[in-house]
């Protein structure tokens, strides 16, 4: 697993590989280098067998501020804009590597997460906040239109009507705010973000990886499948569920009244 980045900090405690968004200064707006950076640690921590949960944070007071405006604005001012369209499939690779990722993707949104950034949150599959974080749906604040899968996974997550109003309001929502309407799965006071964060990766790094990779496949396939589908999938996925060593750990564990050491095969 490659580490030296100009623009991300990873750094792997037993099976959770932590990535850092540093660039602090301009609370981790996106530059080209430090996307195609991710989508190049996305893509090995997906192979990395050693690698059993990603949490995605940011450096200093934000977790992201999205698109770095200064580059862009400098690309409309020489005429030479790039067709927007062709720069989002770099945000797109993210998003997939996130969402096809056989393991759990946890954002820990310790600030601001404003634009691309707040949706590329909402892609991880579990989102803990500080109480103070900051979700921002900055797009129409400057004509756009929400981008990086906002589209997709906001009206998901809390419905079509909260997200219309995140979207064209494009008002702070906050971490409290934001776990009552469940854009995140749990938000904590400040002081207790590191502690809470660190527990929770390392429960689910610790956990049956493999079946976690199915649960994954299950529930974002059924977001697109009608009942008979989804059910066909199901039985699929138990059929290789029941043929992991985790499966057979789980229930030896639980007959001999003891704690599952999963090991993710
Ligand atoms: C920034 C940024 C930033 C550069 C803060 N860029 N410097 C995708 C593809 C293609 C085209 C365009 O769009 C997209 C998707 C997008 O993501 S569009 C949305 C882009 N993001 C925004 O519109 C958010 C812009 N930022 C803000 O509104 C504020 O900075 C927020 C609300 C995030 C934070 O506000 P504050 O806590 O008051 O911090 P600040 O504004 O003082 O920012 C701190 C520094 O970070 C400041 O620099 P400075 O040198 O003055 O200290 C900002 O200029 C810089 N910064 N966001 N996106």
């Amino acid at each position: 697993m490659r580490t030296d980045f100009q623009h991300l900090l990873v750094h792997q405690d037993g099976g959770v590989l932590t990535v850092t968004m540093n660039r602090p200064e301009v609370l981790n707006a996106f530059n080209d280098t430090m996307l195609e950076e991710l989508g190049e640690t996305m893509d090995s921590a997906a192979q990395d067998a050693s690698v059993r949960c990603i949490v995605l944070t940011g450096a200093g007071r934000g977790f992201g501020a999205g698109q770095d405006l200064r580059t862009f604005a400098a690309g409309h001012a020489s005429g030479e804009a790039p067709r927007v369209s062709e720069h989002l499939k770099k945000y797109h690779r993210v998003v997939y590597a996130i969402r096809n990722m056989p393991k759990p993707v946890v954002a820990a949104v310790n600030g601001v997460a404003a634009g691309i950034s707040c949706n590329i949150a909402l892609a991880c599959d579990l989102r803990i906040a500080t109480e103070d974080a900051r979700f921002i749906e900055a797009f129409a604040r400057i004509g756009l239109v929400p981008d990086g899968g906002g589209g997709y996974f906001l009206p998901r997550l809390v419905g079509l009507g909260k997200a219309l109003e995140m979207a064209m309001l494009a008002e702070e929502v906050s971490g409290v705010e934001a776990e009552r309407i469940g854009l995140v799965n749990k938000c904590v006071p400040a002081a207790e973000f590191e502690a809470a964060t660190h527990a929770l990766a390392h429960k689910l790094a610790n956990g049956p990886t493999r079946s976690y990779a199915l649960i994954k496949e299950l529930m974002n396939k059924s977001l697109e499948s009608d009942l008979a589908t989804s059910l066909e999938l199901e039985g699929e996925l138990q059929d290789k569920a029941m043929g992991t060593e985790d499966h057979r750990e789980g229930v030896a564990a639980f007959l001999q009244k003891r704690r599952p050491n999963y090991t993710g095969r």
